[in-house]
């Protein structure tokens, strides 16, 4: 099972970006699937980091976020590099993994229109045959134009256990899911349903964080606008955009809004590794 690590690099402080990289690999085997940390080090991709490499993508400086299009400059450099969900799906998949936890994904930014700022994360689902647990989308991006954008792709939304679509720090995003779900082997039989058709292309399931450790939304929307008035005062753009909205969020919410992050990302973890075990035996003709 794959995990990304531009959230540790990029998206959580140091120290507890790794104290939660490390126990989000314990969940998983004790869940008895196998955790891949996905990363880009010494011109190699790297799928399964060791505690010394993790350690280090949460503490060094100058280590590159990488998407995409970043990733083959980044191994000719030989660059230390932490990949997004678009670089990691694409590592893993090449690795034969088929199930990938994150915290949240990138999408259509608040005002595309202007930008153009569309995270190639998005036309990474359309390609990439990938079951990809997050808790949603955060709204410091457009979430109503990621929805939009990833029916033109043709990638299923499908929301466990309730009727509407998250937003990471919350349960509630104001959307309705495209599809809801209420057990994972229904989302294990609509990746093969999805597969064995030839339709490549990711499945997104959003994993609600539970109402005892979120985040209200209404609270969040006040930060979360906070950060994108300083992101436009500053002038930041491109892919400096998300860890910088990420960064000034943890920073005035004082630690609220990273006890949420860490919480929705041990439940994605946990929940995709169950995935994980269940789709495996329905491949095999177990299920
Ligand atoms: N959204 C979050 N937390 C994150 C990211 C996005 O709520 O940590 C990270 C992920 O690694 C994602 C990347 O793939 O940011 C998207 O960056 P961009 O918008 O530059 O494509
Ligand atoms: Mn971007």
């Amino acid at each position: 099972m794959a995990l990304e690590s531009t959230i540790i690099s990029h998206g959580m402080p140091w120290p507890r970006n790794v104290e939660t990289a490390l126990s989000v690999e314990s969940i998983v085997r004790e869940q008895g699937a196998v955790p891949a940390t996905i990363a880009v080090m010494d011109g190699k991709c790297r799928v399964g980091l060791g505690r010394k490499e993790i350690e280090m993508l949460g503490r060094a400086d100058g280590v590159w976020k990488v998407s995409l299009r970043d990733l083959p400059f980044v191994l000719a450099k030989k660059h230390k590099g932490a990949t997004t969900v678009a670089a990691t799906m694409r590592i893993a998949s090449m690795a034969g993994i088929h199930v990938f936890a994150t915290g949240g994904i990138g999408g259509v930014h608040r005002g595309a229109t202007r930008t153009m700022d569309v995270s190639s994360d998005l036309t990474e689902l359309s390609k990439t045959s990938m079951a990809v647990v997050s808790a949603g989308i955060k709204s410091i991006l457009d979430i109503g134009l990621t929805l939009e954008y990833l029916e033109t792709l043709g990638v299923p939304v499908v929301t466990i256990g309730q009727d509407g679509f998250p937003s990471f720090y919350s349960s509630r995003s104001g959307f309705t899911s495209p599809f809801r779900m209420d057990e994972l082997r229904e989302v294990a039989t609509m990746m093969h349903a999805k597969w064995t058709l030839g339709i490549e292309g990711a499945v997104l399931v959003a994993n609600p964080l539970p109402r005892e450790l979120e985040v209200p939304y209404e609270r969040m929307e006040v930060f979360i606008g906070d950060a994108l008035q300083a992101a436009e005062k500053i002038g930041i753009s491109g892919k400096e955009t998300t860890p910088f909205l990420l960064r000034h969020i943890a920073e005035h919410t004082k630690g609220e809004s990273l006890e949420a992050n860490i919480a929705l990302v041990r439940n994605n973890a946990r929940v995709a590794a169950e995935l994980s075990s269940i789709y495996q035996k329905l491949r095999n003709g177990q299920g």
